[in-house]
């Protein structure tokens, strides 16, 4: 599709959209009033920037259903977030919904070579978490044959994996990267038939995603969506690894800064926002999602015209502040794994001592070793580049393989104890 032609698609989405949202949702209505902006102001999508934003705690403080837009008796399906903190936030989906979400993430597992051949494990977790039954419509939109494991046994999953011939698998980055040493602990690891990966719902650098390919032998791919949007499939990177394709018929994308909402030019890095554009059951305008990303509209190599995102540097409200340092565990991250002996499970801890913070960093090993020597190079090298990518000091506690916690949905790698 040419750039005129998505623009056009784009536009008359919008325009749909905005008078349907206005006529059928309470909230949109009184938000846009009190902006002062009318249906009728919003002509193509370059008018998009004179809509609100919506946020999380729009979602929250319509709990549970306030945002929806179509009526409960075309309600097909409802998922919710785990919400830690606060309530949940229930997102809901149309008919036509659940067939453009399994059209998005059908899109995705192509751009990562995956056809009607191949044998797809899903391990994301099936039930409210959108992870495994979006993947699951997506890859049988495909032809795939679907296994869905869910998550919880390991082991079973390494030997289906064998068994059945699994030539894909969908599951978080963190999960695999545990997948791999059960393979490998089980002596399996030339035994299977896997050749892709499509990984997300959590951070994960591109250092990591090579790690992953490389231990496994397989092609690694980058999957994002948030539940809010959609779920899995709002966007995915291809061969190329050059970015992830968002389905900008679907979703509209743009870059703002956190702080002041202005809307940054394309190369920028900021807050993406999206624009749900042709659904009907929660089409949310210019949704915060607080990740942190840059767009580029340049032609892929692929072949591809989609607009591209950054593979996430992670979110607005995961940025640790370690003496007045801005962090994001990714960064830690792609620290650790440049430093040769050092695996890639890992620990952040922060914690206050006296006035100041104190950065303490448990990684394991890649192999066992006391050899003193060993230990104190690893240490050095991995506070040296600490200290010159970040300018931060920290602690390394070195710890032996297979110790630190391992996850089978969205890894917990931080734990900030300035405030307990
Ligand atoms: O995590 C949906 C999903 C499932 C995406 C499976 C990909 C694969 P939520 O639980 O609502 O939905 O969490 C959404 O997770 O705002 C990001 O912060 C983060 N996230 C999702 N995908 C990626 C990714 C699902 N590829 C939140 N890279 C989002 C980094 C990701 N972060």
């Amino acid at each position: 599709m040419s750039a005129e032609e998505k623009k056009k698609l784009q536009s008359e989405r919008l325009v749909k959209l905005v008078k349907y949202v206005y006529d059928n949702v309470e909230f949109y209505r009184n938000k846009m009033d009190k902006a002062g902006v009318a249906p009728e102001d919003i002509k193509s999508i370059d008018d998009i920037t004179k809509l609100p934003y919506t946020t999380k705690n729009d979602l929250r403080d319509t709990y549970p259903f306030g945002l929806f837009a179509a009526k409960q008796s075309d309600i097909v399906r409802v998922h919710a977030s785990s919400g830690t903190t606060g309530k949940a936030t229930v997102v809901g989906y149309t008919k036509n919904d659940i067939d453009i979400w399994s059209e998005c993430v059908a899109r995705c597992l192509t751009m990562t070579g995956v056809t009607r051949d191949d044998v797809i494990q899903v391990a994301y977790g099936y039930g409210l978490f959108t992870g495994g039954l979006g993947a699951h419509y997506g890859a049988e939109k495909v032809g795939a044959v679907v296994v869905p494991m869910s998550t919880g046994n390991s082991k079973k999953l390494t030997t289906m994996m064998v068994d059945f011939g699994a030539t894909a698998i969908a599951c978080t980055p963190s999960y695999l990267l545990h997948i791999s040493e059960v393979l490998r602990d089980e002596g399996l690891i030339d035994k299977i038939k896997l050749k892709t990966a499509i990984c997300g719902a959590e951070p994960w650098t591109e250092k990591m995603r090579v790690e992953i390919e490389e231990r496994l032998g397989i092609g690694a791919h980058d999957i994002y969506g948030l539940s809010e949007i959609m779920g899995p499939g709002v966007a995915c990177d291809c061969k190329a690894h050059a970015g992830l394709h968002i389905c900008d018929d679907h979703f509209y994308p743009e870059i703002i800064n956190p702080e002041t909402g202005e809307v940054l030019p394309e190369g920028e890095w900021g807050e993406l926002v999206i624009t749900c554009i042709k659904k009907e059951a929660l089409p949310l305008i210019r949704y915060r999602t607080k990740d942190i990303t840059r767009l580029t509209y340049e032609k892929c190599k692929c072949g591809r015209t989609t607009c591209r995102m950054a593979n996430l540097s992670g979110r607005s409200d995961d940025m640790l502040k370690i003496r007045g340092v801005n962090v994001f565990p990714s960064q830690i991250e792609e620290v650790i794994l440049s430093v040769e002996g050092l695996g890639p499970h890992y620990e952040i801890i922060v914690e206050r001592e006296g006035y100041s913070d104190k950065l303490t960093i448990r990684v394991e090993l890649a192999e066992p070793t006391d050899t003193f020597g060993v230990l104190e190079r690893i240490s050095k090298a991995t506070r040296d580049k600490l200290r010159t990518i970040l300018g931060l000091d920290a602690k390394i506690k070195l710890e032996s393989p297979n110790t630190l916690a391992r996850f089978e949905g969205k890894a917990k790698r931080v734990r900030d104890l300035r405030n307990k």
